[in-house]
């Protein structure tokens, strides 16, 4: 099995939660793509009617679009029914890192404001700790003084020995901007942060700062796809 197959797999599974007549979060990133094709799908085969898609992204947008799921927004829609979406890291108390699409914010949103979140990932995303995978922890942040805001962000974090890097566009030195005009600082970690909460907290309270890629507290699910199987852990 492909890495791909087990995205499909989680996401296939967590898709068998959607009923009719829902008000879906629809996610964003290669595992979320496969849900979002398995809802229009079964539209499609009639198997799901009166579906309405709450998109995390431009690019979740048009996919669901071109897939046929009705969409519409939190404004019409304050509360959403369930939502299902990918995660860059699960740890033991599913907690996410998510982000490393970019789309951080707007998933936050709409997560935050559904009944439930069904996460689904392949087994390569389980960490012990948050920030163990030694990938990115990502931070959206206004553009203004953007350097002011990563080094201050870097300073935080100098006992776990962060570096903060500015997300730029692949090959160019051209900043990544989010679907809402705001600029993406990666943090990298040597060593656990420690506290999540207390990290989540000191991040949100820089005036520069718009949203972190911590998900703490919000997946009711995870979906795990591996070699061996599926496993799904519920909070
Ligand atoms: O950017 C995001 O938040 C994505 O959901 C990410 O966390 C998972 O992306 P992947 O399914 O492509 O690994």
């Amino acid at each position: 099995l492909t890495q791909d197959d087990l995205k499909k797999i989680a996401a296939y599974k967590a898709v068998e939660s959607v009923q009719s007549g829902m008000v879906l979060g629809l996610g964003t990133g290669s595992t979320a793509r496969h849900a979002v094709a398995r809802i229009g799908e079964l539209l499609s085969q009639g198997k799901l009617t009166n579906i309405i898609g709450i998109p995390t992204s431009k690019v979740t947008h048009d996919q669901a679009l071109a897939a046929g799921i009705p969409l519409s927004d939190l404004d019409s829609h304050p509360v959403v029914d369930l939502a299902i979406d990918g995660a860059d890291e699960v740890d033991p108390y599913l907690n996410l890192v998510k982000g490393r699409g970019g789309s951080l914010l707007r998933e936050k949103m709409v997560e935050g404001a559904c009944k439930r979140f069904v996460v689904i990932v392949d087994d390569s995303k389980l960490v012990t700790h948050l920030g163990g995978s030694g990938l990115a922890m990502p931070v959206e942040i206004v553009p203004f003084c953007w350097k002011f805001t990563a080094s201050r962000l870097q300073k935080m974090f100098e006992d776990s020995g962060c570096v903060a890097k500015l997300r730029t566009l692949g090959g160019i030195d051209e900043p990544f901007v989010t679907d809402n005009g705001n600029y993406v600082v990666d943090l990298y970690f040597k060593s656990s942060f420690g506290d999540l909460k207390v990290a989540s907290d000191g991040i949100l309270r820089l005036p520069g700062v718009v949203e972190h890629g911590m998900f703490l507290d919000m997946a009711t699910t995870v979906i795990v796809a591996g070699e061996l199987g599926v496993s799904v852990k519920n909070k």
